[in-house]
């Protein structure tokens, strides 16, 4: 047997989920449709057609989830508030049965011993908002700092960690650009706004959550910031990869962590807008202190240097679309990463973890990190018995919370881990087929049943250590 992989007894053992993607109810209580329901409900926009309407009905069965993840001896839940539930249109007075929800929400995960993380913008976006322009339009930044003052002064007593967006890049790049996320429009340059507009957003919620929260509470930002890898270290495509790194990475951590975009991605991307809506200021804006840093990770990417990029699907893992969410990366190839792959065609790799949370301690010394999203999608079907055997999602949290246990080593200060996803749910563009859950839903009946992985990863959260993958029963 090998040594045990014990982790610090303070350490989070957390799951995540996304208000759009589990909760239902869309038309109850005031709440509105967001830019999700919109896409989602457009014929070709979603596998099969399916939509959140329903999810897995999480606003009428929170209870039952939250004494699920206590029964599996988790730490932490990080979950996601619905902007329409709380301001319909995007701006005004608060809907207080919306607020009222997530009050009972975190009452409940508290009652029992679980820590709420809340993020206030995971991708749903009221949609009178996108009718008046969206993120490429400045005035949304400032909507969302009112909605941040919202929700801090209603939860900032009783929530201590915050997220103000989850993955900006998905909500200017897959949303603006390639359009296989909602709004679903295909224009680089209102991508690049929309990612500048998303950085103001950031910025001023952050001052905002400040000035309404008490003092002990804690702002983060998650990022799905990427590991990219080139093919060689050829000058081409070494420059291939400092582009992508600029439009993946730089774009988002360099204004919020450093007040400034990279230069370089100003020259690259000269061809498609002039960055004059970056105004006097706007960078001290969304330079605010932070008191963490959450990573989501997935997978690495591999690119190199290309004449021009075949037109059509590429294998960037990012969804079928002829628009690139790359603005001005034509002649950047992407590759597929050697290895073996989950459902989602994502190739499994935790050294891309390790490298990314030792380039994060490297880049923000001092701040604490979070692994805030991390999971993999696998055609998971119950046997017989109805139980749900899966095996290689405990392999692959496993390999990547040893990458965890190793940055720590190597001195990161890695605070916590939210597996991706407490319970199977709606998976964006790609509907109810893709399962990431560690919990399995019964699409007919809606009913949870744990995993394997489910009972292997709350026996690891009990322990403060991982279990042995060969031992277990699985
Ligand atoms: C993240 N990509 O989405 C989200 O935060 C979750 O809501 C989602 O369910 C999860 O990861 C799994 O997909 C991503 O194309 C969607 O690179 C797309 C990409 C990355 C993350």
């Amino acid at each position: 047997m090998s040594e045990p992989v014990t982790f610090p007894s303070t350490f989070l053992w957390g799951a995540a989920t996304s208000a759009y993607q589990i909760e239902g109810a869309v038309r109850e209580d005031g709440r509105t449709p967001s830019i999700w329901d919109t896409f989602s409900h457009t014929p070709g926009k979603t596998a099969g057609g399916e939509t959140g309407d329903i999810a897995v009905d999480h606003y009428h069965r929170y209870r039952d989830d939250v004494a699920l993840m206590a029964e599996l001896g988790l730490s932490a839940y990080r979950f996601s508030v619905s902007w329409p539930r709380v301001q319909p249109t995007g701006r005004g007075p608060a809907v207080q049965r919306g607020l009222d929800f997530y009050r009972r929400l975190v009452d409940e995960l508290l009652a029992r011993g679980i820590k709420p993380a809340l993020t206030l913008y995971h991708w749903d976006l009221p949609q009178d908002l996108e009718d008046a322009g969206g993120w490429p339009e400045r005035d949304t930044a400032y909507r969302f700092a009112e909605y941040a003052q919202i929700v801090g002064e209603a939860l900032g007593d009783r929530v201590e960690q915050w997220m103000t967006l989850n993955e900006p890049w998905c909500s200017a790049f897959l949303g603006y650009g390639s359009g296989v996320h909602a709004p679903g429009r295909t224009d680089p340059a209102a991508s690049l706004k929309a990612a500048h507009h998303l950085n103001l957003a950031h910025g001023l919620g952050t001052s905002a959550l400040r000035a309404a929260m008490p003092a002990r509470n804690t702002i983060a930002v998650s990022l799905n910031s990427s590991t990219i890898r080139t093919v060689s270290d050829d000058p081409a495509d070494v420059a291939a990869k400092q582009r992508i790194d600029d439009l993946a990475n730089g774009i988002f951590h360099g204004p919020m962590l450093h007040g400034a975009y990279p230069e370089t991605l100003f020259e690259a991307t000269s061809s498609v807008t002039d960055w004059s809506y970056v105004l006097d200021g706007d960078l001290e804006t969304i330079n605010q202190p932070l008191d963490a840093l959450g990573l989501n990770y997935y997978t690495p990417a591999l690119v190199s240097a290309a004449e021009a990029a075949p037109k059509g699907p590429r294998a960037d893992g990012h969804g079928a679309s002829a628009y690139s969410p790359w603005p001005a990366a034509d002649d950047v190839m992407f590759h597929q990463t050697p290895g073996d792959r989950t459902e989602m065609g994502w190739t499994i790799d935790p050294t891309g973890l390790h490298e990314l949370i030792m380039r994060y301690a490297r880049e923000a010394p001092g701040l604490p990190l979070y692994v805030t999203e991390n999971g993999a999608a696998y055609d998971d079907k119950p046997d017989p018995e109805g139980r749900v055997h899966d095996p290689e999602r405990i392999a692959y949290l496993h390999g990547h919370l040893s990458a965890v246990r190793r940055a720590i080593a190597d001195g990161a200060d890695v605070r916590g881990y939210y597996l991706w996803s407490l319970l199977d749910n709606f998976e964006w563009s790609y509907g109810y087929g893709k399962r990431f859950g560690a919990v399995y839903v019964d699409y007919s009946t809606l009913a949870r049943t744990p995993k394997s992985s489910a009972l292997w990863y709350g026996q690891a959260a009990r322990s403060g250590a991982l279990p042995d993958v060969t031992t277990e029963e699985n």
